[in-house]
């Protein structure tokens, strides 16, 4: 039976790297490019970790996550730890990596991927738990599960509906198709594709755009737009009421609109 306690040799393995700039922004490495960054439980367990730590700290504006190496962000769950877990494991491993994408996709602050390359099955899920997702030209993207006998467990069959719609996610889930970094854009599966080598230049950019505004309004907007997709209109419209007022306690917006009005 597989452990899902790490071995000493994989306890000392860093698979994730956070790099927190000057600017306000953290990019977040998954660091296993010799498995195409595929995700078992330590990687799973230390994004969580770097999240909740991301989460607390006032300096960090924007988050870009990203895989190392220029060939995937990340191949998805760990197919070799996969076929040796028992049913208990799969179920820790299941929980553990809900736990992960919620963080991300509810942290207080704005995420990107940059999707460098593979993203497939849970490195897609990934994908689709930030908030916002640019693409290198060589990027692949597919939730290709349904070919292994499970279907996607870490929110692809909720999120990627959600994002490209229910038809066109229903087609790339039960075909499991490879979508290309062009054709994710035209169903809006991607905001923006880039030339790899510009690929972190680029989310760095619209990471500092985004970390410019106000951090308040930026962190409640998200909330908003979050909570609001799964509510009906009005509970979304009184939710942006209370989320609205709330930007009004914060001294900054009175000196952000007092800027405007005195031309500075
Ligand atoms: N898991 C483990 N190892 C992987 C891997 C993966 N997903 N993907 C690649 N690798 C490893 C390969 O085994 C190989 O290792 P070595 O043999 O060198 O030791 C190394 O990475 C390089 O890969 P390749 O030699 O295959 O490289 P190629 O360029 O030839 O091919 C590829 C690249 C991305 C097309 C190919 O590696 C591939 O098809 N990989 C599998 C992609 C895939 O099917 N991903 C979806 C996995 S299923 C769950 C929730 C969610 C999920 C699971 C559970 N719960 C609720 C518990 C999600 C499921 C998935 O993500």
């Amino acid at each position: 039976m597989a452990s899902s306690q790490p071995t000493n040799q994989q306890q000392q393995q860093q698979y994730i790297l956070v790099e927190k700039r000057d600017d306000g922004i953290a990019i977040v490495r998954i660091n296993r490019q010799e498995k195409l960054n595929a995700m078992n439980l330590d990687v799973i367990a230390q994004l969580s970790s770097a999240m909740d730590n991301l989460a607390s700290d006032e300096q960090v504006k924007a988050v870009i996550v990203t895989g190392t190496g220029e060939k995937a962000f990340s191949a998805g769950a760990d197919i070799e730890y996969m076929s040796k877990i028992s049913p208990l494991e799969a179920e820790e491993y299941a929980r553990r990596g809900h736990a992960a994408m919620s963080k991300i996709e509810n942290l207080n602050k704005p995420v990107i991927a940059a999707v460098n390359g593979y993203a497939l099955g849970g490195g897609c899920e990934l994908a689709l738990a930030c908030d916002i997702r640019i693409a290198s030209k060589n990027a692949v993207l597919a939730q290709p599960e349904v070919g292994l006998g499970i279907c996607p467990g870490w929110g692809g069959t909720q999120r990627l509906a959600r994002i490209v719609g229910v038809a066109r996610a229903k087609e790339l889930i039960f075909t499991g198709r490879r979508v290309n970094a062009e054709e994710a854009l035209s169903i809006g599966l991607v905001n923006k594709v880039v030339e790899l080598p510009q690929l972190l230049d680029e989310s760095i950019a619209m990471a500092k755009e985004i970390a410019k505004n106000s951090t308040l309004a930026v962190r409640v907007s998200k909330m908003l737009i979050n909570r609001g997709v799964e509510s009906d209109i009005n509970t979304g419209l009184a939710l942006e009421l209370w989320g609205w007022s709330l930007c009004f306690t914060h001294p900054d917006r009175v000196e952000r609109m007092n800027r405007f009005l005195q031309k500075r």
